[in-house]
């Protein structure tokens, strides 16, 4: 069933998460915070080199996990670090992590005051985890939240390509 009252506070966007125009964006990091490719190596590119001397201040971060911190030369205030699940067919509680991790990330949001935060689709590129199950686990995890807290206000969920925008409307009309 559609939940009309948090959905208002749902966007999906297509195109790339550096260039929005919000208050933080979520980085689908590694466990070591080394820039990768990626939507990793489009925030680190975007945000300038001093965002991986502030990475490697904070040294690491496990999966289902996050750390913030600044965005530098993003229009966003703060970039949030999640590490997202490596897909491993299932059943080595993917699907948990994946959730924890938009969790935690929604939590940072509310600490740093963000009242619009963007999302690009965690592990759902090189870490492999499938399209339609993980928008499924973040409307849901953002859905739990925005009943359960007003910050973030609004949470955008930004897709990079035309298949991934289907499966967040797709999970967003269930
Ligand atoms: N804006 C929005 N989404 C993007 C952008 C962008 N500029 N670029 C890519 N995407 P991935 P993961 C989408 O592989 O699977 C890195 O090396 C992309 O199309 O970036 O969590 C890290 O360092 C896909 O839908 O993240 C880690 O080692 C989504 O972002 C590892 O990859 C996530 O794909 C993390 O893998």
């Amino acid at each position: 069933m559609a939940d009309d009252t948090v959905d208002d506070r749902i966007d999906v966007v297509q195109g790339d998460i550096t260039r929005l125009d919000v208050d933080a964006v979520v980085n689908a990091a590694n466990k070591q915070l080394k820039r990768g490719g990626g939507v990793d190596g489009a925030i680190h590119k975007a945000a300038g080199p001093e965002l991986q001397k502030a990475l490697d201040g904070i040294g690491g971060c496990p999966a289902g996990e996050a750390v913030v911190t600044d965005g530098f030369n993003l229009p966003a205030g703060h970039i949030i670090h999640t590490v997202g699940p490596v897909w491993h067919g299932g059943d080595e509680g993917e699907d948990e992590t994946l959730a924890s991790a938009y969790r935690t990330s929604l939590a940072k949001a509310e600490e740093v005051g963000a009242a619009r935060v963007a999302f690009p689709a965690i592990s759902t590129g090189v870490y492999n985890f499938p399209q339609e199950r993980a928008a499924e686990i973040a409307v849901q995890e953002a859905r739990a939240w925005l009943r359960e807290h007003d910050t973030p206000q609004r949470v955008v969920f930004c897709a990079f390509d035309a298949m991934t925008t289907a499966a967040y409307e797709k999970a967003l009309a269930r």
